[in-house]
């Protein structure tokens, strides 16, 4: 049966058609067996004759490409011997048909020119979204094996996922076949032949169809999420120790899915990238009117409500996150009248400047979120991986003690209620802490400074020991109070890396908050991001949630970490 999914409303069109069939054009129903008894049997179906009803024999046509029509169901049915391509090449691969003795109608689809392992062969394969498809190919390579295997984005991240892999010999073909089944929210999807190896690849027969009945998605349908509103908070669970936050967007936000999940689950959120100088400094209005502009930049603040909005309506603080920083910081602001082809401005004007900054931030957040900001991180990742404090464009204009004149500003103009950080990566390591406690130190002697934030953009490999020990040395050290302020924790490669980071993450949670009972000052716990692939380090799958916010077990190991105290 043919369904049409359209903007969530299904219809009954076509026709009948079992398991992974092959449908009435294949030549060669060959080994599909049961399938081929029912392959072509059509049924009437109703006419659509709803108004306004896509044209589906249009967008099929549109999308179908290379794709044979079954009576309205997609299939890929290539034998070759009509000497056609209607493959696509895959990167650098060259692709062509020839003779080919071997083939079972003498000639074949032939790969060459690959470069990389993932060059090779793409058959468009929209139209089998939402799907179960079965994919049979039939190869011979020098290479030790062929691989065949679908790529499709959700959510606007690329998944590639194996349906078969054949091990191959150059003289003779060997077959293979799989399925697959493709989520309703995929798009751009291809079925594509690759090779670890980089050497030619022939393919004989190759097809892709339908199992059982064919339903059609006009477009990816909305990503299915997973119904998050039975989970236990993270912010209730540690109410009484320390605040839980995310890093969030305003796309984020805008999704309810998300915006939900971060309703329950935090009690705090930090802007991943808004309040960043790059986010707030307006070039075109600052270098309008140098006379007014020149010693306090202008700024911009409209964008900050999304964020701020949806802390103050639900409850929470913000992480103001962050003021003077090397990175996402233009460069234009290190520059007399901005101009970045004349000379970096001095050390008195970037004290005006930085002052400046500083004020505008305050005020505008204190004006119009009164108390919302808990936490400044009024100076990020000022040690330098090498050692010492890093030579940016900061300390190049305004010398070495630009720290020290930050917090003092930053105390000058920061409302009573919001603490003033440091905030760093690796800032558990032995040297890079050394470095830190000693440009800290002054602005410590100074009252400028109230707490440290430790980013803990860490993996499984780390000594959770060691870290322990470095964060209760800025306690002591410092007389200042903990965040942790972007924390991730990356998984490795193995089968069972997920259990794996859960215990981690459970030996982590479980020693912060052993540290917090005794007495150490851990007031805030902040998750840099929500699920894997949004995390800037989607590689390493860092976070406790997977894609459709199904729950990790590393979220579960922070909520039974409290249990087991
Ligand atoms: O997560 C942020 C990412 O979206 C930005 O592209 C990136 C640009 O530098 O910054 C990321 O956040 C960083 C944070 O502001 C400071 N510590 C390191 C974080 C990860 O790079």
């Amino acid at each position: 049966m043919r369904k049409l999914i359209s903007s969530s409303v299904a219809l009954l069109l076509v026709l009948a058609l079992s398991s992974c069939s092959g449908g009435a054009q294949k030549p060669d129903a060959g080994a599909v067996g049961d399938e081929a008894a029912n392959a072509g049997t059509t049924a009437a179906a109703p006419a659509d004759t709803r108004s306004g009803a896509p044209d589906t024999t249009a967008v099929t046509e549109e999308l179908s490409n290379d794709m044979q029509e079954n009576n309205g169901v997609p299939s890929i049915n290539e034998d070759f011997a009509g000497g056609e391509l209607t493959a696509v090449k895959r990167g650098s691969a060259i692709l062509s048909i020839v003779q080919d003795d071997a083939a079972k109608n003498g000639r074949a689809l032939f790969i060459e020119g690959r470069k990389e392992s993932w060059n090779g062969a793409d058959y468009k394969a929209e139209l089998f979204r939402g799907n179960e498809i079965e994919v049979k190919g039939s190869f011979r390579s020098a290479n030790k094996a062929v691989r065949v295997s679908v790529q499709f984005n959700v959510r606007g991240n690329t998944t590639y996922n194996m349906v078969f892999a054949v091990n191959t010999n150059d003289s003779t073909y060997t077959a293979g076949s799989g399925k697959y089944t493709i989520p309703a929210s995929a798009e751009r999807i291809v079925v594509y032949i690759e090779s670890d190896e980089l050497k030619d690849i022939y393919c004989d027969e190759f097809s892709v169809n339908v199992c059982g009945d064919y339903t059609y998605y006009e477009e990816a349908a909305e990503a299915l999420f997973a119904n998050t509103s039975e989970y236990p908070s993270l912010r209730d669970t540690y109410a009484d120790l320390f605040r839980i936050g995310m890093a969030v967007s305003p796309a984020i936000l805008s999704k309810p899915q998300y915006a939900e999940l971060v309703k329950a689950q935090c009690s705090s959120i930090t802007a991943e990238n808004d309040m960043k100088p790059e986010a707030i400094l307006d070039y075109g209005t600052s270098i309008s009117d140098l006379d007014k502009y020149q010693e306090a930049p202008a700024m911009k603040f409209d964008h900050l409500n999304v964020e701020l909005g949806f802390a103050r309506d639900n409850g929470m603080t913000v992480r103001g996150h962050t003021l003077v920083w090397h990175s996402q910081t233009p460069e234009w602001l290190f520059y007399k009248d901005y101009d970045r082809s004349g000379e970096l401005a001095d050390r008195e004007l970037m004290l005006k400047r930085m002052e400046n900054y500083i004020k505008g931030m305050m005020e505008w957040t204190t004006a119009n979120y009164p108390g919302l900001i808990s936490a400044w991180d009024v100076v990020n990742e000022a040690a330098a991986d090498e050692g010492g404090m890093r030579k940016s464009l900061w300390y190049q204009t305004v010398g070495e003690d630009y720290i020290e004149k930050a917090f003092e500003y930053a105390r000058k103009y920061a409302p009573e209620d919001a603490k003033l950080f440091y905030n760093d990566y690796n800032s558990y390591q032995k040297k890079k802490q050394e470095d830190i406690l000693t440009f800290l130190r002054p602005v410590a002697a100074a009252g400028n400074i109230d707490g440290v934030g430790m980013q803990s953009h860490i993996g499984t490999y780390m000594s959770i020991n060691e870290y322990m020990l470095a964060l209760k040395k800025y306690v002591e050290e410092l007389g200042v109070e903990i965040h942790i302020t972007e924390l991730d924790i990356g998984a490795d490669k193995s089968d069972d890396w997920e259990e794996k980071q859960g215990k981690y993450f459970s030996r982590f949670m479980k020693k912060i908050i052993e540290l917090k009972n005794e007495g150490v000052p851990i007031t805030s716990l902040t998750l840099w991001g929500i699920s894997d692939s949004l995390s800037w380090k989607a590689g390493d799958r860092p976070l406790v949630f997977r894609d459709d916010l199904s729950r990790k077990p590393a979220f579960d190991a922070m909520i039974n970490a409290r249990a087991e105290e």
